[in-house]
C-alpha cells in the first residue's frame, strides 16, 4: 500500500503547517517547513507519471471485467464504487485489497507485473464479480 504513507505524510505536513504558522514560533516553523517539504515533497511528481487504469464496481458487477494494464510498469488502479452497497476489490495473487463505501473512489498502486492474467474479485459479491487484470 504505497499510497497510504504518502497521504499520511501529506496530512501530517498540512497539520504542522497550520499549527506552526499560528504560533509565536513562526520563524522556526518556517525553517522546519522547508525541511519537511524537502522530505515529503519528492514522491508525488513520480507518482503522477503513472498510467491510471479505471475500474467501476457497481452492485456486484465489474466494469470492465478484464482490465488491460501495461506489463513491467508501475500503475495506478482507480476504483469507483457506485453502490448501492459496500464493495471490496480483492486480489489474492496480487495481495491487494481495498474496501469502498458506496460512492467512493480510491486508488491502489501496483508494482510492475510480469505479462500474464491475475484474478481479482469483489469480496462482498464473489458470485457475480470476478475479474482479471491482464498485463501485456
Ligand atoms: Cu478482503
Amino acid at each position: 500500500m504505497p499510497a497510504l504513507p504518502l497521504d499520511f505524510a501529506r496530512g501530517t505536513f498540512t497539520r504542522l503547517h497550520r499549527r506552526l504558522l499560528a504560533s509565536d514560533w513562526a520563524p522556526i516553523g518556517a525553517a522546519a517547513l522547508v525541511l519537511l517539504a524537502s522530505i515529503c515533497w519528492t514522491p508525488p511528481a513520480r507518482a503522477d507519471d503513472m498510467p491510471t487504469i479505471e475500474l467501476l464496481m457497481k452492485d456486484g458487477r465489474l466494469h470492465p471485467e478484464a482490465l488491460e494494464v501495461p506489463a513491467n510498469t508501475r500503475f495506478r488502479l482507480r476504483v469507483r464504487n457506485e453502490g448501492p452497497g459496500a464493495a471490496e476489490f480483492e486480489s489474492l495473487e496480487l495481495r491487494k485489497e481495498l474496501v469502498l463505501a458506496p460512492g467512493v473512489t480510491r486508488n491502489l498502486v501496483f508494482a510492475p507485473m510480469k505479462p500474464g492474467s491475475y484474478k481479482f474479485f469483489d469480496e462482498f459479491h464473489p458470485d457475480t464479480a470476478q475479474g482479471r487484470i491482464v498485463a501485456k
